[in-house]
C-alpha cells in the first residue's frame, strides 16, 4: 500500500518587531537559499511554499510606556494576527504548517491557530519549545521590552488582549500542553512562572544529566492518536559554536549531535502535525551555515534518518 505524500505549506513570516537585533526577518529567504523546500520535497513530501506574508518593518521603537514597556506592539500584533490567519488556513487545506520566521514573538500566532484547529477536532495539544529561553516573561516581568521574550505567556493568558485572543479561547493552551527543551537563559520572574504553572521544563542541566535520549523519551511520554504535536524550533536551541547566525546566542546549547537526536525521536513518534522555525538571522551567520544546519535537523524531523535506519 502507498500512503499519500504528506502536504506541507511553507509561510514567510519576515517579521523582526519582537527582537532589539534586527535581521531574523530574513530568515525565510536564508532557509530558502539553504534549500529547504527541495530538501523537504526530496523526502517524498508535497512542498507549497506560499510565499512571505507582508506587513509593517520593524521600526526600532524605544520601550512604550503605553504598552506596559514593550517595544513595537502594533507592529507585533499585526504580524501575530497575519501568522495566525494563515497556520489557520493552511489547516483548513488540510496541509501541515511551517510557519518560518522571523522572531519567536510570532509563535503566539501559529500556535493560538494550532490550539484552535486542535480545539475544532477535539484534540489535545503537546507543544515542544525548543530553546534557550523560555520565552515566559509577562509585560510586567520582561527585562527587555522584547516582544520574542513573552509568547509563551501569551499562549497561556498573559499579556496584551490582541495577543492572547487570537484562538478564539484565552488563554489558547494549558501549561500541561508545554514541554521546555534546551532552556539554559531564563529570567527570574520566568523561573517563578515555569514553577507557578507546573510546566515540565528538559533544561541542559536535565540533558546533561539524563542525555538527550532519556529527556526526549520523557518529553514525548503520552502522546496518542488524539494528541497534536507543535514543535517550536528556536535557533538559538543549538550550541552558538555550530549555529552563530541567531540573535540571542547562550553558550552550552544542544550539540549537533543533541539536536539530530531530538529530532529523529520527534519524527519517530509521526505525530508533528505542525512546526516553527524561527529566530535564523543571516545578518549575524557566517555564509548562511546556520540556515544550512537548521535545514539539515528539519530534514531529521520529517525522517531523513529514520529512512536510512529502517
Ligand atoms: N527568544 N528573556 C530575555 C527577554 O528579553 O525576555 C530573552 C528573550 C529571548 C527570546 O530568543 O526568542
Ligand atoms: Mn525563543
Ligand atoms: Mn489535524
Ligand atoms: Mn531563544
Amino acid at each position: 500500500t502507498t500512503t499519500p505524500p504528506l502536504k506541507v505549506s511553507l509561510i514567510g513570516a519576515p517579521s523582526d518587531a519582537g527582537a532589539s537585533l534586527l535581521g531574523s526577518a530574513m530568515g525565510p529567504d536564508a532557509l530558502r537559499v539553504a534549500q529547504l523546500g527541495p530538501a523537504l520535497a526530496a523526502l517524498g513530501l508535497d512542498v507549497l511554499d506560499t510565499g512571505n506574508l507582508s506587513g509593517p518593518v520593524n521600526p526600532r521603537g524605544p520601550r512604550d510606556p503605553q504598552a506596559a514597556g514593550l517595544r513595537n506592539l502594533p507592529e507585533a500584533i499585526f504580524w501575530t494576527q497575519a501568522v495566525h490567519d494563515a497556520v489557520w488556513a493552511q489547516f483548513q487545506a488540510g496541509r501541515m504548517p511551517i510557519m518560518l520566521g522571523g522572531d519567536h514573538h510570532l509563535a503566539a500566532g501559529s500556535i493560538s491557530a494550532v490550539a484552535r484547529h486542535a480545539r475544532a477536532q477535539g484534540k489535545k495539544l503537546r507543544v515542544l519549545w525548543l530553546d534557550a529561553h523560555s520565552d515566559i516573561n509577562t509585560p510586567d516581568t520582561s527585562p527587555s521590552g522584547n516582544i520574542h521574550g513573552i509568547p509563551v505567556a501569551n499562549l497561556l493568558g498573559f499579556g496584551p488582549h490582541e495577543l492572547i485572543s487570537m484562538s478564539g479561547e484565552t488563554p489558547a493552551i494549558k501549561p500541561e500542553s508545554m514541554r521546555y527543551v534546551g532552556i539554559r537563559s531564563v529570567d527570574e520572574h520566568e523561573k517563578r512562572m515555569i514553577r507557578q504553572m507546573g510546566i515540565q521544563a528538559f533544561d541542559m542541566r536535565a540533558i546533561d544529566e539524563l542525555g538527550m535520549r532519556e529527556a526526549m523519551h520523557r518529553v514525548l511520554d503520552g502522546l496518542d492518536d488524539d494528541t497534536h504535536l507543535h514543535v517550536s524550533f528556536d535557533a538559538d536551541f543549538l550550541d552558538p559554536e555550530i549555529a552563530p547566525g541567531t540573535g540571542t546566542r547562550v553558550r552550552g546549547g544542544a550539540t549537533y549531535r543533541e539536536a539530530q537526536l531530538c529530532m529523529e525521536m520527534i519524527a519517530d513518534t509521526g505525530r508533528m502535525t505542525s512546526l516553527d522555525v524561527v529566530e535564523v538571522n543571516p545578518a549575524l551567520d557566517i555564509r548562511n551555515q546556520t540556515a544550512e544546519l537548521v535545514v539539515d535537523l528539519v530534514e531529521s524531523l520529517f525522517g531523513k534518518s529514520t529512512l536510512i535506519n529502517r
